[in-house]
């Protein structure tokens, strides 16, 4: 790895401070922004989310005027999303936005950067606790400069378990969602939780605070970040059907260790959805 992805991820965190700041500042006046519709009717946008992504990217190609970007924003205003060789941004200018509209308090910015297609390094700022998650590949995961570690469990029945809804509530699709989640609580699990955003779920991992967390239907630009930060940490990170992760599959398994993960792979219906890089 060269200097310059060190220097690349200095900026993430000073960009991601900053947006971190406009999104603290509008979250007061939150429930008072126009909320858009994208995919469905609960999956939202605001004009922070667009303001923040702008402020990201235009920085960057200033910085780094070679770079290529996905982002959230971009994407859903009709860029394409394809992950090449080429070092690029992979940025979600808020995860959980949902949230951000309720002033529920996990709210993220995501920012991945990968060259060949591999992360090298991950920034998740859970800007309203003003915590700063960030991973460099082979150096290590913090939060706020801390070192972080996975949960030592190798019992998954003394497991909690995180996951998310989703924003895809087509009946079908909600029936697979509530089966999985029935055997995974039927297992038994101590319990399972969801922050609301991918990216501090990830985080929990990370952390130590939950053992593992899975979701169909995600984004690259949620998981991008978070997958490094998961794996620096020790954890592994596998698809819902324990096969390998493929960021671009809209499905993730993120876990503290091989067991964990592999148990709970066996319960989730590993149904396939369109992936964030299939043709329009
Ligand atoms: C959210 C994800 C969350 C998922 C939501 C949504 P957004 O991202 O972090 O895990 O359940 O449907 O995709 O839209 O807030 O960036």
């Amino acid at each position: 790895m060269t200097d310059i992805w060190q220097s690349a991820m200095d900026h993430a965190v000073a960009l991601a401070r900053k947006a971190g700041q406009v999104v603290r500042d509008a979250v007061g006046d939150a429930q008072k922004e126009a909320v858009m519709v994208k995919s469905s009717s609960i999956d939202l946008v605001t004009q922070t989310d667009q303001k923040v992504e702008k402020l990201i990217i235009q920085s960057v190609k200033e910085k780094f005027p070679t770079h290529c970007f996905i982002g959230e924003e971009s994407v859903a205003a009709g860029e394409v999303c394809v992950l090449t060789d080429s070092p690029t941004w992979i940025i979600d200018p808020i995860d959980g936005t949902t949230n951000f509209v309720h002033t529920f308090p996990f709210v993220a910015i995501s920012i991945g950067f990968s060259v060949n297609k591999q992360v090298e390094f991950g920034v998740v700022y859970s800007c309203l606790q003003d915590q700063m998650y960030t991973a460099r590949r082979g150096k290590g995961a913090f939060c706020n400069g801390r070192p972080l570690r996975v949960s030592h469990e190798k019992d998954i029945r003394q497991a909690i378990i995180a996951t998310e809804f989703g924003s895809n509530r087509d009946p079908g699709v909600v029936d697979k969602v509530f089966s999985s989640l029935k055997r995974v609580v039927s297992i038994p699990v101590h319990g399972v939780r969801g922050a609301g955003s991918a990216a501090i779920n990830m985080c929990l991992v990370a952390s130590g605070c939950v053992e593992a967390y899975y979701e169909i239907g995600i984004h690259v630009w949620d998981i991008a970040a978070g997958s490094l930060i998961v794996s620096e940490a020790g954890g592994v990170l596998m698809d819902v059907d324990g096969g390998l992760l493929d960021l671009m599959s809209r499905r993730v398994l993120a876990a503290n260790n091989q067991s964990v993960a592999e148990h709970l792979a066996k319960e989730i219906d590993a149904f396939r959805v369109r992936r964030d890089d299939a043709a329009s």
